[in-house]
């Protein structure tokens, strides 16, 4: 494993974009085991940080070491999950073979931020075994996890029923696992026999059968079975086309915020708003034609 000084220093130069981020990025990868990365998703509040949690403890007792990349909340009334995190996390911070990284979530492209696909193709080679990546399911986030990770756990509650009747197929799709959290409340069964029902038939065809896994990361049951589903569908991976659309629209990302780069929407704002109230002409077109040209 690299030095974890090195890696903190190279991730936060690559999350600000400084010094040598881009060469670090360009040589990412050459002649290096990579780790497998293990893309946790669900709601708000499902329990994915307590299960990454106890899937640490999981893979530490299994004498794995593991980093795991979590996404700060961007909103300031969110502070509380993330101090929530620190806490439920705190064990681990101390241990050699465990490194725990948060970021800050930058969407100005909606959806994943272009860095937080980085920073993963990054560690991923650093010589953990497995790279854990928690983001919260909301819109886009978890079929773009999908693009990123060799294995997508999506965590579910016993009171989802809502959720899985409106889920957009593509969620499910994209999901290797499935976990009913907090299976200590009622109705984790009912809910379990339910979501296997929903699973489209073609789609069974193609992928065989796909794992639910019962938990209750508070009193730390399942997580075993979680664990040994994640390392027994490692070994059964097969890249598909859909795993390719994905990279391609992780591409396309790439290439648009370089591009864009020197684009910013505060500046934008007051360059058009002078335009527009010095200009009695001010046509729209042309003035985006000026940042074009
Ligand atoms: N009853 C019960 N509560 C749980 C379980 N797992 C987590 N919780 C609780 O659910 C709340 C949210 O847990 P987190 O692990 O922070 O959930 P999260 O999905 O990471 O939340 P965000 O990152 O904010 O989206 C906490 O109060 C946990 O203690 C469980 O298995 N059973
Ligand atoms: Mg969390």
């Amino acid at each position: 494993m690299e030095e974890i000084k090195t890696i903190a220093r190279n991730i936060s130069l690559i999350e600000n974009r400084i010094g040598e981020y881009d060469s670090i990025l360009l040589n990412t990868g050459t002649e290096k085991k990579a780790a497998t990365i293990v893309g946790i998703t669900g709601a708000p509040g499902a329990g994915k940080s307590t299960i990454v949690d106890g899937l640490i403890a999981e893979m530490v007792a299994d004498n794995k070491t593991v980093a795991v990349l979590c996404v700060d909340p961007s909103s300031p009334f969110n502070m509380g999950a993330l101090l929530g995190d620190r806490i439920r996390m705190n064990q681990w911070y101390t241990n050699p073979n465990v490194y725990i990284r948060s970021m800050a979530s930058r969407k100005e492209l909606g959806g994943l931020s272009p860095m937080m696909i980085e920073v993963t193709e990054y560690i991923k080679y650093c010589g953990f075994d497995y790279v854990i990546v928690e983001t919260v399911g909301v819109g886009q986030n978890e079929v773009e996890i999908a693009g990123l990770a060799d294995i997508t756990v999506l965590i579910l509650v016993p009171e989802g029923g809502d959720e899985i009747q409106t889920m957009k197929s593509g969620i499910m799709e994209i999901a290797d696992i499935f976990v009913v959290n907090k299976s200590d409340r009622p109705g984790a069964d009912l809910f379990s026999r339910n979501l296997h029902m929903m699973f489209p038939p073609t789609w069974l065809k193609s992928k065989g059968e796909v794992p639910i896994i019962k938990t209750s990361a508070e009193q730390k049951t399942g997580l075993h079975d979680l664990y040994s589903a994640i390392v027994e569908v490692t070994r059964s991976i097969s890249v598909s086309d859909k795993k390719y659309w994905l990279l391609a629209d992780k591409v396309y990302q790439l290439i648009q915020s370089a591009r864009m780069h020197d684009v910013q929407k505060d500046a934008l704002f007051t360059s058009l708003k002078e335009s527009f109230t010095k200009d009695p002409n001010f046509n729209i077109f042309r003035f985006a034609k000026t940042f074009t040209a």
